[in-house]
């Protein structure tokens, strides 16, 4: 048929509808009849949503939870939006029966949540607190009821407070080394999906370098490093405590937000590049890790600065993994370049686009490129995208209905990137939504909402979004439409 002028397709727009309130059934509407092209995913791939403790949980103080960083942080002024903390978020320390009844009926197979350190470890170390392991036994069981596998983190952020140095002391990666193998020896017989650590760049340069993630420092370039170092230390030896206490045929791996590199246009030269940023760019964290020593580009870089490396250490961090997962969320373009590094970064134009975080920037290509350049880099066996998601302005309409148009677009367009990256064979196995329901988005507080159920924090009234039916939609049809 042909091209309907404007005016004619108003006109059809206006037929149809008044048929439909009428009653009347029409013949399919006949534009658009594109070669309809499947975005149906591998059979098996796991579709799940994330969280993290300190973000949903509350119970702050409950049944001898130890405080964190993050406690400290958030009650210390000026240091988060309004100065809001993680007292009560969620609360799904209570709530968690609820939370698990809507994850079932999206349909999710599974869920990416994480421990609590210090629930389960007032002080970090020494004495386990029995009270908090059994909160995640019984949140663990109630998923198995229901059907849904956990993937449990055992480190998002949330330090206990009572480890002196946190992060600057080696003691602090040998703590949680007997942390990962307490869990694994207790939690091992029904989890067996596990990450270490979540986005280490966050708790060591943000929260060290930078100074606005808890505890909020701005160390020089040398100590930062060695807070880096323990970092990918305290994974390392959390793969080798929990290989060493969790049944065979338990997978472990990590959550990482590598800073995917997008080429500028895609060809030969600049995909070359966009690899040659990966390794490099992400060199103190993945690489090394997946590499199981620093890149010597790193080294020479860093000069006196380089983190001082004991015997053992890399041994630890270079653990073979089961799977790599991968935080994704934003861009970072790249292009070739005759210079020695044989690429270069483009900064983002002030004009670029972004979701409800300013540092939001979309480019849904992004998801296809992480999979992609991480998998020709390293070939791991398996790839997660253990987050993937968007914060939006989320208001409910005079019905109480929240249509988040916006995010729908944002995750839509993701999952089409990252369909395209499972056609193409790479070893992606799952997809876990950041985030099942708006919580406690550190320093922003609950200023930035990123949930697919709209949480009213007055009543903890949850609501599902538009964007949770739909996605109700995709795990249904194990497709992207
Ligand atoms: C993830 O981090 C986290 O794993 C998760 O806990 C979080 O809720 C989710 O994303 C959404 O943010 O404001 O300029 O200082 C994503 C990586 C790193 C992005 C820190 C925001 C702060 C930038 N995040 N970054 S800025």
């Amino acid at each position: 048929m042909g091209i309907l002028s404007r005016r004619e397709f108003g006109k059809a727009v206006a037929v149809s509808t008044a048929a439909a309130l009428a009653g009347v059934a029409l013949p399919k509407f006949a534009l658009g009849q594109g070669k309809v092209v499947s975005r149906e995913f591998p059979k098996g791939f796991l579709w799940g949503c994330a969280t993290a403790a300190y973000q949903v949980e509350g119970g702050a103080k409950d049944d001898g939870r130890g405080p964190s960083l993050w406690d400290t942080f958030s009650h210390t002024p000026g240091k988060t939006h309004d100065g809001e903390t993680g007292d009560v978020a969620d609360d799904s320390y209570h709530r968690y029966k609820e939370d698990v009844q809507l994850l079932k009926a999206m349909g999710v197979q599974t869920y990416r949540m994480s421990l609590s350190w210090s629930r389960i470890f007032p002080e970090g170390k020494g004495q386990a607190n029995a009270k908090g392991l059994d909160y995640y036994h019984r949140v663990v069981d109630e998923l198995l009821a229901n059907g849904i596998t956990p993937y449990v983190t055992l480190f998002h952020w949330d330090t206990p407070a009572a480890l002196e140095g946190g992060w600057q002391s080696r003691e602090t990666p040998k703590a949680f080394g007997e942390y990962a193998a307490y869990v694994g020896k207790h939690l091992g017989d029904k989890v067996h999906h596990f990450m270490t650590t979540n986005e280490l760049v966050c708790f060591t340069d943000l929260g060290y370098r930078e100074g606005q993630f808890a505890p909020g420092l701005k160390l020089a370039n040398g100590p930062a490093n060695q807070v880096r170092h323990n970092g990918i230390l305290a994974h390392g030896l959390g793969v080798q405590a929990l290989r060493a206490n969790t049944p065979s045929g338990t997978e472990v791996g990590l959550a990482e937000n590598a800073i995917v590199f997008v080429p500028v246009i895609e060809t030969e030269e600049h995909i070359k590049a966009a690899q040659k940023a990966t390794r490099l760019g992400n060199a103190p964290f993945l690489t090394t890790i997946l590499e199981g020593k620093y890149p010597a580009e790193y080294l020479a870089h860093e000069g006196a600065d380089a983190p001082k490396v004991e015997d053992g250490d890399l041994k630890a961090i270079g653990s073979p993994l089961d799977f790599v997962g991968l935080n994704i969320y934003t861009p970072t373009y790249v292009r070739a370049d005759d210079g020695p590094m044989g690429f270069v970064v483009e900064p983002a134009p002030t004009s670029y686009p972004h979701m409800a975080s300013p540092w939001l920037t979309i480019g849904p290509e992004c998801i296809y490129w992480g999979v992609r350049n991480v998998s020709e880099l390293w070939k791991p066996k398996e790839i997660f995208i253990t987050e993937n998601g968007c914060s939006s302005d989320d208001v409910p309409n005079a019905a109480g209905q929240i249509e988040d148009t916006d995010r729908v677009m944002y995750l839509r367009n993701h999952l089409t990137h990252l369909h395209r990256a499972a056609e193409e064979g790479y070893p992606v196995k799952g997809y876990f939504l950041w985030s099942l329901m708006d919580n406690f988005e550190w320093a922003d507080g609950y200023s930035k909402r990123f949930g697919v159920h709209y949480v009213d924090f007055k009543t903890q009234k949850r609501t599902p979004k538009l964007s949770a039916k739909w996605y109700t939609q995709v795990i249904a049809k194990n497709s992207v439409e």
